[in-house]
């Protein structure tokens, strides 16, 4: 059965979920499976006992993958301690902060997964609709700084949660013990999704210019407020961001958003509605590979897409054309930082977003206390590293000692790649990883950073990102330098996107052993000290020396294409 019809005959994503929940079996049965993920779970298996359990002919280690959808990365302080104990409880005993501002808990087992999704929701957090063919989580940049413009934002990330929530009262049912409705009821209305939901996943993502900390040209759909006078006035929009491809499939290509409009701030929800009511209409649904909406984009033309939309939305809205834009980076502001209201915040750095305790560093421990001891209310960032904010001045030196009792680390110290860097979750959990992941980027930051200090570039804004496969999780395509899974042990190399997210990478190698990624490394880095001007970034160095087209082409993220470099 196609996954379109397994939506439609689903009863509002019901499927026999509920039944299959019940069995004594280690996993769901094929149809479920998909139906899970709108309920915020996959099913996984444990790929490091694969080839072992393969051989002894065992079942595989399933596992489920549970994420926690947290619009804006915003949650309490008792809230994070739910998740702390649900990864204790249920989970693996770690936390994955995630590209998106969610927390994932990974290697619950099925029996539990019910009191583990029950558990987060008695918090007041929800797993419904953190995956599927829905609108995800909503992105938004994370610096608690109390401003009118950053409150509307955070509003905003609210709204739209609102809006775009299923209908659907299966989620309840099913994992909340709420009012079944008998199989012959009436199906909930669901407004905005009809049937068969959306073709594809679908993402916002609201960003404050100059900071572009939440890679706004990475969503469906990103949102950029402008202010008059100290307010929002409205927000312009850009439409067609994804980085998902498949490698030598030339009909897959990542993407960067592209302006669409602005609009005033009192039809925002409405375009957004006609957005995604446009990209349901219109998505190809025949084909899962071509389903999102960069695709409608990027083939019809803009212009097309902005019809679909206007007709979608009150001829009264005030529509015009999107405001220039500009970024400095995609950072996060690490550290300790003011918050304008005589308060603090501090941005720990987590590597690869990963909350665990080793004998080494026990980030865990020391965010627990965090929470538990002083009750800081926290934010997640889309760079995978967490906020803790409204610290009075006079905790600084307590707060820094717990870090220090637990061995976190002071990003102050590190070089400026390494804050900046990220990598995907891979193995051993992601069913879609082709090569590892986070469990080797540190490793390879440790051989990079000899070589940055001895080029003396510790200090440059260098955006190095990993991904175990193409599906680009954590956004490789726009980094200075990527390295995506390629097969076991082997890896592609882009170079060339930009530390403000703002350009798209193209193939420089096409297969690279992973031993051998520092040295490559090292030749971008010795070319650019060599041959840099004064103050120039690495972005702006491969800008300025490389000959390319501004608009990315489907073939460079495929074929190392033939460049002329100006010296
Ligand atoms: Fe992702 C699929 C993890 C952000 C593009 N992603 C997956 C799955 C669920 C694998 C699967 O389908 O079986 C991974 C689960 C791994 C695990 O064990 O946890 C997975 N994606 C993640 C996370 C956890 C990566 C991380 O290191 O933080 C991020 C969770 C975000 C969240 O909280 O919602 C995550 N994924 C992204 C992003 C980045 C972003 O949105 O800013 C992208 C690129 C943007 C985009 O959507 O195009 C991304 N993930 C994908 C794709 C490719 C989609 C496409 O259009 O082709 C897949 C594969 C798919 O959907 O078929 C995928
Ligand atoms: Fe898995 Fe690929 Fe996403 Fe990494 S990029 S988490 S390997 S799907």
């Amino acid at each position: 059965m196609s996954f379109e019809d397994v939506k439609r005959d689903s009863r509002r994503l019901r499927g026999a979920l509920a039944q299959d929940l019940q069995t004594d079996s280690s996993h769901f049965q094929e149809e479920n499976v998909q139906l899970l993920k709108f309920h915020g779970s996959y099913q996984q298996d444990d790929r490091d006992q694969r080839v072992e359990r393969r051989k002894q002919k065992q079942d595989k280690a399933y596992i489920f993958m549970v994420r926690s959808k947290i619009p804006g990365g915003m949650l309490t302080a008792e809230q994070y301690l739910t998740h702390d104990r649900v990864a204790g409880t249920y989970g693996n005993g770690t936390l994955r902060i995630t590209s998106r501002q969610d927390l994932q808990t990974h290697f619950v087992l099925k029996g539990d997964l019910k009191e583990c999704i029950a558990t987060i929701n008695r918090s007041g957090i929800t797993t419904w609709g953190a995956c599927g063919d829905v609108v995800r989580n909503v992105v938004a940049s994370p610096i608690p700084i109390d401003s009118p413009v950053r409150r509307d934002i955070w509003r905003l990330a609210r709204e739209l949660k609102d809006v775009f929530t299923a209908r659907s009262r299966a989620y309840s049912e099913i994992w909340l013990d709420g009012e079944k409705i008998g199989t012959g009821g009436e199906l909930e209305e669901e407004p905005i999704y009809g049937d068969a939901y959306l073709p594809r996943k679908f993402k916002f993502g609201i960003a404050v210019p100059p900071r572009n900390d939440i890679d706004v040209y990475a969503n469906d759909c990103g949102l950029v407020p402008f202010a008059k006078n100290g307010e929002v006035e409205g927000y312009t929009f850009l439409v067609g961001g994804g980085f998902g491809m498949s490698h030598g499939n030339r009909k897959t290509y990542p993407a960067l958003a592209k302006p669409l409009f602005y609009v005033k701030r009192p039809y925002v929800i409405e375009a957004c509605k006609a957005i995604v009511l446009a990209q349901r209409d219109h998505g190809d649904r025949s084909d899962r590979k071509h389903a999102r909406l960069k695709y409608l984009i990027y083939e019809r033309g803009v212009d097309w897409f902005r019809q679909e939309v206007l007709t979608r939305m009150d001829p009264r809205a005030e529509v015009s054309e999107a405001k220039p834009l500009l970024w400095t980076t995609v950072s996060d502001m690490m550290g300790w930082n003011e918050q304008g209201d005589g308060r603090l915040f501090l941005c720990v750095w987590v590597p690869d977003g990963r909350i665990k305790d080793a004998e080494s560093v026990q980030y865990r421990a020391a965010f627990r206390i965090l929470a538990e001891k002083y009750g800081f209310p926290i934010r997640l960032t889309s760079n995978c590293n967490i906020i803790f904010h409204d610290i009075p001045p006079a905790l600084k030196d307590e707060v820094d000692q717990v870090l220090r009792d637990h061995r976190v680390p002071d990003s102050t110290h590190m070089t400026e790649a390494r804050r900046l860097g990220m990598a995907c979750v891979a193995l051993p959990t992601c069913g879609l990883a082709l090569a590892e992941s986070e469990r080797v980027f540190q490793e390879i930051l440790d051989q990079i950073d000899v070589h940055l200090r001895e080029l003396r570039l510790e200090n440059e804004p260098l955006l190095i990102r990993m991904t175990g496969c193409p599906n680009g999780c954590a956004r490789p395509y726009n980094a200075d330098i990527a390295f995506v899974g390629k097969s076991h042990g082997k890896y592609v190399i882009f170079v060339g996107g930009s530390h403000r997210g703002d350009r798209m990478a193209a193939v420089d190698q096409k297969m690279v052993l992973l031993d051998d990624i520092p040295r490559v490394v090292r030749g971008y880095l010795e070319e650019f000290a060599q041959h840099r001007q004064p103050g120039e970034s690495f972005t702006d160095y491969w800008g300025r020396t490389r000959h390319r087209s501004s608009d990315a082409r489907p073939e460079q993220f495929h074929a190392v294409i033939e460049e002329s470099a100006v010296s």
